[in-house]
Formats: structure tokens, C-alpha cells, sequence
């Protein structure tokens, strides 16, 4: 057996959720924060049969693709400004994914 640590971007949590169940794959979503930009993000331990694993990679693959996406941003202004928020190219998406062997698993 396998348990696939994911960590991925909050807004593919429930595509990726909805894409592991229908395909039978149960899973525990943590929330998390990363440790570099201190964001909130979401861990997904999935626990799997060896022969079921590289089935949930490629899900988590697809529903996760890095993928460049515009977000408006305020400038650091006063409110006297008045100015409109910009809208700024960030890198979205994207699983940083570690799998680890299961010595042993008991539901008790
Ligand atoms: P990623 O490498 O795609 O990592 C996304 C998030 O995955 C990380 O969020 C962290 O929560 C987790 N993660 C990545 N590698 C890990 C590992 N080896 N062990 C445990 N968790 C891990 P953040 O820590 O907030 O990092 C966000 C992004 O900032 C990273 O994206 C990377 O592009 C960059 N980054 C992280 N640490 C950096 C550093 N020391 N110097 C420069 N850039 C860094």
C-alpha cells in the first residue's frame, strides 16, 4: 500500500476531491500553509493499493496543472488615490506530491 502526500492550490481541492471519489479513492484533506510564502494551501493524504497508484498521479496531474492566471491587485496607495486594481499574472495550480510506502494500515 501507498499513502500520496499532495499539496496543492486551495482552488483545486474540490475538483481534485470529486475526481478521487468518483473513481472509488478515498482521501483526508489537511489544511495547510506553506512554509515559504506562509499562504494557506491544501495537503490530500490518499491512501492506495500499489497497483493504483500511478491511476491517482494522473488524476492529480490533470486537475492540478500549473497554469499562469491573471489576479487584480491594489497598488499601496492612499484612498485618496483612487486608483482601479491591476491585474497581475501569477502562477497558479500545480501538486508537489511525495509517496510513501505503508508498512501497515488498520481501521480499528
Ligand atoms: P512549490 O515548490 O510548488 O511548493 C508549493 C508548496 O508545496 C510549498 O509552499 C509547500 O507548502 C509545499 N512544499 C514544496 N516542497 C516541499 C517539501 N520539500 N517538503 C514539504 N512541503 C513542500 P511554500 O513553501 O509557500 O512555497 C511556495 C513556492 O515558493 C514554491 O512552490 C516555490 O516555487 C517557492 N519557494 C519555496 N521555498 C523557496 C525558497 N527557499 N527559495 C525560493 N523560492 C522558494
Amino acid at each position: 500500500m501507498k499513502m500520496i502526500m499532495s499539496i496543492i492550490d486551495d482552488m483545486d481541492t474540490f475538483s481534485l476531491l470529486d475526481a478521487l471519489s468518483e473513481r472509488g479513492f478515498q482521501a483526508t484533506k489537511l489544511a495547510s500553509s506553506g512554509g515559504f510564502l506562509r499562504r494557506g494551501n491544501t495537503t490530500l493524504l490518499i491512501g492506495v493499493e500499489d497497483d493504483k497508484k500511478e491511476e491517482v498521479l494522473g488524476i492529480i496531474e490533470r486537475i492540478c496543472m500549473p497554469r499562469k492566471q491573471f489576479v487584480p491587485m491594489s497598488p499601496v496607495m492612499s484612498i485618496e488615490d483612487n486608483v482601479n486594481p491591476v491585474d497581475v499574472m501569477v502562477q497558479m495550480g500545480g501538486a508537489t506530491t511525495f509517496v510513501m510506502d505503508v508498512v501497515e494500515n488498520y481501521k480499528l
